[in-house]
């Protein structure tokens, strides 16, 4: 519906709305009319009473901007772009306080090429400004709007936003539509001229994107100034970003080798600026491993006036309390939750800190992947994302260690991903299409997006795609690009190798573009293989059985080593008829069915005496998880306890030999789980080993004597099996089982651990309180009173976050309410959690969801931990932190009365009338797996997605009620088949009995 507004007319303030299915595809993608070559921003922030008081009697002030956008668009002359009459600008709606849909943007004027402008509509369903009547011509328009906006209800995070009077933005990925009107979206790239006015004292700190130089504001009278921030580096709008508040700066420089420098402004909220000394040296050894490893140097860099032949650059970075997600890579100016860039070694543990490093690095890769070369609509962000991820990894393997970053990346791929991949909401690389833009950033998009890029990197080896890439984003302007584009440039470049369709040779890249990026879902590949004794020939079979929808084979990297058990050492991988495999012993797997043969020998002894016959080797598969795959063997090749036992002594992949214990691992949990009975003695006695052996670090000790995670398994065993608590009842068993036969192993380990040196971060020191912490929760698991006093001692001890919250953890989980009281209350008292001024709100989120999780929570006990005083309910972090928690308490969600489903469904409504972005997150965390469980589950959870459906209807965001439609389309259909089987089964049944009456 539109109307015609008249000049002085604002818009309805209550809009209609019909709430319809806002499903976005890619076929439907044309380029657009009109680009905007240059954006005029002026933001005029103002503090307005709103008459209100909070609790404590405080007035509540709103912070009002007035937006005056000043764009020059011009039509697009791409041949594919389609010629439109009227300029239709994007303006965003969002859910008032009462949950009603309403304009962000409170239109005041419209010139244009300096003159009113009175022929426009407005559309009240989406927002959008349509502008009629331009000039016919393809000389460039310039369009003025002026836009009111309150930055203090918007509650979605989404556009500009106050939030304990810091004022910023996030516009990623549709946010800019909410604060002013515009063109908004990746394709439409504009430089920026920015000027912000405020108060100075309110507001003694104005920031945006950069461009050379810091900019101090300049006082304008009437107690206000005036901060000018011009970025002559075009962007799209989401990149854009600004804000307004008190805080405090910490100032550093990065040099490039050749003496050209970024100055690094790194802000945070008053107070809080010592907290953010770890994440500056984090982005110092950002800047350099970008330069060392891929020749990137900062793209805001410009010529130094005072330096002739050098450049300079300006670099923010700023850390907000309500986010919606983790970081933002705004041009020059990231944004970070503040979880992710605060940290001192009182409220941080070793993984915040970690993960703090990872972000900030993940943030700045983004300057030459996603905003040089910007993705060129939201179906294919896989390209920046994807890629960035992997750029970060590679980051985290060279700081810390390569085998353990694998480890972690591996673990995430057959958890979640798999899980995802393997769900309704599963979708292919590039977005064929997608309703609710948000759900486009899921874990298909990052971590799968990135072993796509590993896959390419190990078929091309890494030194050619380092240099391919490098070709890819040397171009002289930033430039929209789509995935296919950047993965067939890689392949192209890099040489890989060809392929043959019958007698037609074709780039192998080709195949491998066409199958990651338009079909989903996991492959698997079944591997048998036969060694002839005689001959010394072991010859390989790989079949490729494609995921449910997949239609063409994927082409798939597959790392293998033939290793001699007596030596420990690989054979080198040589066809019979004398050829040789890659070096690397990365196979292409690209048909559904290959053979592959390998001659086995020994070399000849150093004096020329004869070779000794060679041993039938260990058949090492899918080394440091190159191929996306599950791996599955022939029963007769199948590896025994025994031989898994031995590679996970011997592999010189390392990444194999835990990959060995996580099979023996994945088996004995089998076993308990169908059974109620495991025999541990094989991971025992490997556990044992790999204990006592000093060459392996502690670092990667922790992670090869972790048990598979209940979601890893659940990915193994059939859909519509699955008890989420039988699982965890599972686990938890063979735990204590593996705990009660290594106790003073564990108990040596621990005490071997201990230090008495001061807190420091680093790998080293990360590995050694891993494997402590790993010691202390194995001497937990037996919920006795000497463990819980052990965590407790530890506790009492108070000298890190992460050993503190490593035992405060164990305590929560002993099942003595005594304990988990004081425990919760100490925390609460040292962090003054109860106090809201004074809260260090970054262990807030901790002590929320610790509390959810609880042995013995109720759904009330979560309502009373959404009610506290001290905690904001709009904040994404702590709604995550509680929900998240209740979800993860295993017995009050999975309630066989259904309880825990419905309340989870009515806190997901409460929130989605508000954020969207968190509710869809939520929505899928919770409900995401729902085709894994047996049916009765899966019968409760559809009940409560159904009364979400109906609750809401026409109400519901399109985000919740994209992940939302599919889940329970696929439930429909699951319990159609499912039904349909049981008739199926009691016909049959039938049938047979009718047959033997007969005889
Ligand atoms: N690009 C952002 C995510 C934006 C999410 C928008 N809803 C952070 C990142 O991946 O670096
Ligand atoms: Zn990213």
């Amino acid at each position: 519906m539109t109307t015609t507004s008249q000049p002085e007319a604002s818009p309805s303030k209550e809009p209609t709305f019909e709430g319809k299915p806002t499903i976005v595809h890619l076929k439907d993608y044309t380029p657009p009319p009109f680009l905007a070559d240059h954006v005029k921003l002026n933001i005029n922030l103002n503090e307005v009473d709103t008459g209100k008081s909070d609790d404590e009697g405080k007035a509540i002030k709103h912070v009002l901007a007035t937006v005056t956008n000043e764009t020059t668009f011009r039509r697009n002359d791409n041949p594919d772009a389609i010629w439109e009459d009227e300029l239709v600008l994007d303006g965003g709606t969002r859910n008032d306080a009462n949950g009603n849909k309403v304009h962000c943007l409170n239109f005041k004027e419209l010139w244009v090429n300096g003159k009113p402008h009175y022929d426009y509509t407005i559309d009240h369903e989406s927002g959008k400004l349509i502008i009629k009547n331009l000039p016919d011509t393809m000389e460039p328009v310039t369009v003025k709007t002026i836009v009111e906006t309150n930055a203090s209800e918007n509650k979605e995070y989404s556009g500009l936003y106050e939030n304990k009077g810091l004022v910023s933005t996030q516009c990623e990925s549709e946010g800019f539509r909410n604060m002013t009107y515009a063109l908004d979206r990746p394709d439409v790239i504009s430089t920026y001229d920015v000027t912000i006015e405020a108060d100075k004292e309110r507001f003694p700190l104005l920031l945006a994107n950069p461009g050379a130089d810091y900019v101090e504001p300049q006082d304008i009278g009437n107690g206000r100034h005036l901060a000018r921030w011009n970025d002559p580096r075009p962007k799209p709008c989401y990149l854009f970003a600004m804000a307004a508040l008190q805080g405090d700066v910490i100032r550093d420089t990065f040099t490039y080798p050749d003496g050209d420098t970024v100055e690094l402004i790194n802000v945070t909220d008053k107070g809080q600026g010592e907290n953010a000394r770890f994440s500056q040296a984090c982005l110092k050894k950002a800047m350099q491993h970008e330069w060392d490893e891929w020749g990137h140097k900062y793209h805001g860099l410009h010529p130094d006036p005072n330096r002739p032949g050098k450049k300079k650059g300006t670099f923010i970075t700023l850390a907000v309390s309500a986010f919606n997600m983790g970081a933002m890579e705004n041009n020059g100016f990231n944004i970070f939750n503040d979880k992710l860039l605060l940290a001192n070694p009182k409220n941080a543990s070793d993984n915040r800190y970690f993960n703090i490093d990872s972000v900030v690095n993940h943030e700045y890769c983004h300057d030459e992947t996603g905003n040089w070369r910007v993705p060129a609509n939201w179906f294919q962000i896989a390209y920046k994302e994807g890629l960035t991820v992997r750029r970060d990894q590679t980051y985290t393997a060279d700081m810390y260690d390569e085998t353990f970053q694998r480890i972690s990346d591996a673990q995430e791929l057959r958890s979640g991903v798999f899980s995802l991949d393997d769900s309704p909401n599963t979708h292919p690389m590039v977005l064929p299409s997608y309703e609710g833009v948000s759900n486009n950033y899921d874990s298909l998009t990052y971590p799968k997006g990135a072993q796509v890029n590993q896959m390419l990197q190990a078929f091309v080896g890494k030194d050619a795609y380092r240099k391919a890439y490098r070709e890819f984003h040397d171009n002289p302007h930033p430039e929209v690009c789509d995935v296919p584009s950047y993965l067939k440039f890689i392949g192209d470049h890099a040489h890989m190798s060809a392929t043959f369709v019958g007698d037609k040779k074709y780039p192998l890249i080709d195949t491998f573009v066409d199958g990651w990026t338009t079909q989903s879902g996991v492959p698997t590949l079944k591997c048998d293989w036969v060694y002839d004794k005689e001959r010394h020939v072991l010859k390989l079979e790989v079949e490729q059985i494609l995921p449910k929808g997949a239609t063409k084979p994927f082409v798939l990297p597959l790392k293998i080593g033939l290793v001699n058990p007596d030596t420990g050492k690989d054979y080198f991988l040589i066809s019979p008829i004398g050829a040789r495999y890659r070096t690397d012993g990365v196979l292409e797997i690209k048909d559904l069915k290959q053979t592959f043969e390998f001659s086995v020998f020994n070399e000849k002894g150093k004096d020329g005496e004869e070779a000794q016959e060679p041993a039938e080797p260990i058949v090492s598969i899918n080394r440091d998880f190159t191929a996306y795959a599950k791996i599955d063997y022939a029963d007769r090749v199948k590896p025994t306890f025994a031989q898994l036992a031995k590679q996970a002594e011997i592999d010189p992949n390392v990444f194999n030999r835990w990959d060995a214990l996580q099979q023996i691992g994945i088996d004995v949990l089998k076993s308990q789980l169908t059974t109620g009975t495991a025999d541990v003695s094989t991971l025992v006695a490997a556990y044992r080993s790999a204990l006592s052996s000093p060459d392996i670090t502690p670092l990667l000790k922790a992670e090869l004597l972790r048990l598979p995670d209940t979601s890893t398994l659940s990915n193994l065993l059939p859909k519509g099996t699955i008890n989420p608590i039988a699982l965890r009842n599972a686990r938890d068993a063979v735990r204590i089982a593996i705990a009660s036969e290594l106790k003073s192993e564990f108990k040596a380990t621990y005490d071997a651990m201990q230090t008495s040196e001061a807190y420091r971060f680093d790998g080293s020191e990360m590995g050694r309180r891993a494997l402590m912490n790993l010691s202390l929760a194995y001497l937990c698991a037996d919920k006795s009173p000497e463990s819980t006093a052990l965590a407790k001692t530890q506790f009492d001890r108070f000298d890190n976050y992460n050993d503190i919250a490593a035992s405060w953890g164990m305590l929560m989980d002993s099942g003595n309410a005594q304990a988990m009281g004081d425990a919760v209350q100490k925390i609460a008292d040292v962090y003054q959690l109860t106090d809201k001024q004074a809260q260090d709100h970054l262990v807030l989120g901790d002590w929320l969801g610790r509390q959810a999780m609880a042995e013995g929570a109720t759904p009330d006990d979560i309502k009373a931990l959404l009610a506290l005083p001290q905690i904001d309910k709009d904040n994404p972090n702590q709604i995550r932190s509680i929900l998240g928690g209740a979800i993860g308490n295993l017995k009050l969600f999975h309630n066989p009365d259904g309880s825990g489903y419905r309340f989870i469904a009515d806190q997901i409504m409460e929130v989605d009338a508000k954020n969207k972005e968190t509710s869809s997150r939520i929505a899928s965390g919770a409900f995401g797996a729902i085709l894994k469980y047996t049916p009765a589950i899966q019968d409760r959870m559809a009940e409560a997605i159904g009364y979400i459906q109906t609750s809401m209807a026409g109400k519901l965001s399109p985000d919740c009620r994209g992940v939302l439609g599919k889940l329970m389309n696929s439930y429909e259909k699951a319990k159609a088949e499912r039904s349909e089987r049981n008739i199926v089964h009691e016909g049959t049944l039938g049938g047979a009995s009718q047959g033997i009456q007969v005889a």
